[in-house]
């Protein structure tokens, strides 16, 4: 009797396996645009092979721009997203299209984007599951985040030297 009970139980738990999503995404729809009238168009393109034909982008401070994005893979779904902006991580900052459609007009989306007044960087990538290994890259707001300081560092380690001396007297 046990052992008839268990056949469905294991049909069940096969339903469930197989029904749960591959791949997921937060958005499945192009965000609105930010502002009107760009002053530039940002090209990048999605090719066969989960790759983006550019790993840099580069855009003025303070500019709207047209970001551009083209799926070339008529077979798999890809996507344009930057998530943080100025400290706002986890909220999707940029999103373009989810298309199979190829380049044949449907299949080129497009955002306005409104970049901020500071030098900065972010990371692009897509957001379907998996690709991000390999289709990533940086868009370089500006002259770009500044890099680390070796001052900041060399600073950091006399705070801690003077510190540490103060306690042991
Ligand atoms: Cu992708």
């Amino acid at each position: 009797m046990k052992k008839f009970a268990i056949i469905p139980l294991l049909v069940l738990m096969g339903l469930f396996i197989t029904s749960t999503p591959i791949s997921t995404n937060a958005q499945t729809t192009t965000l609105d645009d930010q502002c009107d009238n760009p002053s530039e168009e940002i090209t990048i393109t999605a090719n066969v092979g989960n790759t983006f034909d550019k790993q840099e982008l580069v855009a003025p401070r303070g500019a709207c721009i047209t970001i551009k994005f083209t799926n070339l893979d008529t077979s798999i779904a890809h996507d344009f997203t930057i998530d943080e902006i100025e400290g706002e991580i986890g909220r999707v900052y940029i999103y373009v299209a989810n298309s199979t459609a190829g380049d044949d007009g449907t299949g080129i989306s497009t955002q306005n984007v409104q970049l901020p007044d500071d030098d900065t960087e972010f990371d692009y990538y897509c957001s379907v599951t998996g690709h991000s290994s390999t289709m990533f890259g940086k868009l370089i707001v500006g002259e770009g985040a500044p890099a680390p300081s070796t001052f900041v560092f060399f600073g950091f380690l006399v705070t801690i030297v003077l510190v540490n001396k103060k306690f042991r007297k």
